[in-house]
């Protein structure tokens, strides 16, 4: 991690996205795209790399400690938007705060994105799912007990910390990925701490609930990112059925399989929504 002079999470972030303007060349990006478990391998044709940057590299990134997980900052050209890829991204499960969590998702909204994508693995609640589908996050259950706002108070200039979570995920933003692809379905994505998986209990619960996906990420960083402005559009790849729904034992390389398989058709689903924007 880069030295810095603050440890306020608004300040660092402001740190940050000054060395990812200056290190990229780019003054202003104006989407980001995280990649997460299963969705690495999408970011080489999502478009034109310009430059790519490590993320310990940039102020306030801590480095992923998942595999799969690069800790890669790019600057890349999609259609004719300027937009910044991050690859891996930091989890509560790490023993990371929820600020650290966030933090490059106030990094790049700081840098200038106003569309944030957030794409997970995760494990599917309704038995219709299968393994390598894509489903577009319609609302979440934040079942982390953990919330980015918590802490100092944001800066003058900035919402209160009292976020309007109305529309978290972004109609239009769904709309638009299913101009891309009509067939796409949505669901309610339930974000644990794990990083165990789910008793089959647990899974009856959350589908109680009103749960169609399960995973251990996204919810405080589309919070985060929707503090400041920025329209969410979330994307899970459903890697397995969890638990009690999936008729076999959770297999790990049959999650990665799935996302390995599925990269080309995600790829070209995040560009294709990207360049429609
Ligand atoms: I991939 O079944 C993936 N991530 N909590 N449960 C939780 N996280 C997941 C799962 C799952 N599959």
């Amino acid at each position: 991690m880069t030295t810095t002079s603050t440890s306020d999470p608004y300040d660092l972030a402001r740190e940050a996205a000054l060395e990812i303007g200056r290190r990229t060349g780019v003054a202003s990006h104006d989407v980001a795209i995280v990649l997460g478990s299963g969705w690495q391998d999408a970011a080489a044709s999502l478009g034109t790399t310009r430059a790519v940057i490590a993320s310990q590299e940039i102020p306030g990134f801590a480095a992923p400690s998942v595999p799969g997980h690069h800790g890669e900052i790019r600057s890349m050209r999609v259609g004719d938007h300027d937009v910044l890829v991050l690859l891996g991204r930091v989890h509560l499960y790490e023993g990371r705060t929820p600020a650290e969590v966030v933090h490059p998702i106030r990094a790049v909204v700081g840098a200038g994105a106003t569309t944030v994508v957030l794409t997970n693995a995760a494990g599917g609640l309704d038995p219709a799912m299968r393994p390598g589908d894509a489903v577009l996050v319609r609302d979440h259950l934040n079942l982390t007990a953990a919330s980015p706002l918590s802490g100092p108070a944001p800066p003058a200039g900035t919402a209160p910390r009292f976020a309007d979570l109305t529309d978290l995920y972004a109609a239009r933003l769904r709309s638009l990925a299913r101009s891309v692809d009509p067939a796409l379905r949505d669901g309610v994505y339930a974000g644990l701490v794990g990083p165990h998986y789910e008793t089959p209990a647990e899974v009856a619960m959350l589908r109680g609930l009103g749960a169609d996906l399960v995973g251990m990420s996204t919810v405080l960083e589309a919070i985060a990112a929707r503090h400041l402005g920025a329209a969410v559009l979330g994307i899970s790849l459903v890697t397995n059925l969890a638990a009690g729904v999936s008729p076999t034992p959770l297999d790990h390389a049959e999650v990665l399989a799935a996302g390995a398989a599925a990269a080309p058709r995600l790829a070209s689903l995040v560009g294709a929504v990207v360049t429609r924007l």
